[in-house]
């Protein structure tokens, strides 16, 4: 299996996000994202959400790497491992600074013709994720957030834009990223990140999400609809934050457990995206615990027009499902309780390593969806220390093997259609989660510690060497 090459025309790169590398947060008319006011958090401490910018505070995301004034810079370098296409997302404030105006920020639509012009003169295809967890702070103050059925027209509005603007240079959209990673509602700013919603005491928490959710996927699907008129050729997908979640033990509780658990936090994401109705099980759900939602017919008609060409998914780790507490487990749901799995490794963030995961879950899905997978994310968070100048990180190489080869057992063995593979954090950048910078991920090393000091002089790490020649010999040389 090592020695297998994956197709030509697959597609290697390496994956970030706007808010999380650009910087530049306030410059080209740009307006303030709901990633602006998030502080720094650390490991195993939340960041905090401020209501607005305020004095004294540290807000990693305001200067990130200043990809917005270097990106001419990374990108020689990507070309230099060989990327054939980079994942990024279109900040919605660089477009539309409030969200809901009516015409677009010019200023900010040159920066991504730019920056796309870059990419091409590399032969490097962009990827780009139009919603990644960026939305505008306006729309969260003024509307709610996506409680409010107004952002589907703002984001329609804000999508069409983009893809009419860009339809000749970007091939590959994906509407949401990992828009089921709100369902773990225990994570307080989950429903921030992806929907601009903070929970409201006394308020009921499945009502409000799954309202949210609706009115995204409605969005989504008249995005990829609008997309297809737009340029016939568009690849739009779907992006599933893909944690599979095993049964602890062999009781018929806990196969129960995690099927419950895989539909309410994975599959009812993926069955409207692909299948372009709200599943049985997810209906029953809502009228067994008196949920109502606003759903009207036209909404289920544009669902069932804007199902996506392709399933994205990010895959960092499994999980592990008990019916009845253990030691170490939370509990996520009505007799649902996420426990410990003695059988794989952790990493400092306490993120379960798991490889063969991959290829299970590339295979539940496939199964599932018969449709392409592009693995848009994939990565180990890991302390790096820089040594003369370079960075040792045999960790990370050793984990990106493993996961390249179950996702070539996962093709070759298996059937598994798989488009590409972009490992996340190509360059180190904030992280989402704890608002790090020392949670690194790159092939890139970038001067910069988690208070903002550092150069921002870039570094190639030992996996840059790797990584260009796991592209150059077509994943034969791992
Ligand atoms: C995913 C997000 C990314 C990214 C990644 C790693 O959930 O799509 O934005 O950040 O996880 O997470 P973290 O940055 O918390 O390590």
């Amino acid at each position: 299996m090592e020695k297998r090459k994956v197709p030509h025309d697959f597609l290697w790169g390496g994956a970030v996000a706007a808010h999380q590398l650009e910087g530049g947060y306030d410059k080209g008319g740009k307006g303030i994202s709901i990633a602006d006011v998030m502080t720094a958090g650390a490991n195993g401490k939340d960041r905090d959400i401020t209501k607005g910018i305020l004095p004294n505070h540290y807000y990693p995301n305001h200067e990130a790497i200043d990809f917005y004034t270097r990106y001419k810079e990374d990108i020689r370098l990507f070309a230099q491992m060989g990327f054939r296409c980079f994942r990024t997302s279109i900040a919605w404030t660089r477009i539309f600074p409030r969200g809901d105006e009516e015409k677009p920020n010019e200023e900010g639509l040159r920066f991504y013709d730019d920056l796309f012009d870059e990419l091409l003169k590399y032969h490097i295809e962009p990827v780009i994720t139009l919603s990644h967890f960026e939305m505008p702070f306006y729309l969260v103050e003024k509307y709610g957030g996506w409680r409010n059925r107004k952002l589907i027209d703002f984001f329609v509005t804000f999508a069409q834009t983009v893809m009419e603007r860009y339809k000749d240079k970007v091939k590959y959209w994906m509407t949401f990223n990992e828009i089921n990673n709100q369902a773990s509602v225990q994570n307080p700013w989950s429903g921030w990140t992806n929907s601009g919603i903070l929970y409201e005491k006394g308020e009921d928490v499945q009502t409000v999400l799954q309202q949210a959710v609706h009115y995204e996927m409605t969005a989504s699907a008249m995005v990829v609809k609008l997309g297809h008129e737009i340029n016939p050729e568009f690849q739009i997908g779907c992006m599933l934050a893909m944690v599979p979640f095993y049964p602890r033990t062999c009781s018929p509780q806990d196969e129960l457990a995690a099927q419950t658990a895989m539909e309410h936090r994975l599959y009812s994401y993926g069955d409207l995206h692909v299948f372009g109705e709200h599943p049985a099980y997810m209906e029953a759900f809502r009228r067994e615990h008196g949920i109502c939602l606003d759903i009207t017919d036209h909404d289920r008609k544009c669902l069932k027009e804007g199902c996506v060409d392709y399933i994205g998914i990010s895959y960092y780790m499994s999980s592990t499902i008990s019916s009845v507490e253990t030691e170490g487990s939370t509990q996520v749901g009505d007799g649902i309780y996420v426990a410990p799995n003695p059988y794989v490794a952790k990493n400092d963030w306490g993120w379960q390593i798991d490889p063969q995961g991959l290829r299970y879950s590339l295979n539940l899905l496939h199964q599932r969806y018969h449709k392409p997978i592009f693995i848009v994310e994939n990565g180990l968070g890991a302390y790096d220390k820089l040594e003369n100048g370079t960075v040792h990180d045999s960790y990370r190489t050793d984990y990106l093997r493993q996961h390249i080869l179950e996702m070539k057992k996962a093709m070759f063995l298996d059937g598994v259609l798989v488009m590409g593979y972009t490992p996340w954090g190509c360059i180190d950048l904030v992280s989402a989660g704890s608002g790090e910078m020392e949670k690194r991920y790159g092939f890139i090393y970038v001067d910069k510690d988690n208070h903002g000091n550092g150069t921002l002089e870039r570094r190639k790490k030992d996996s840059f060497a790797w990584y260009k020649q796991v592209i150059e010999s077509s994943g034969e040389i791992l």
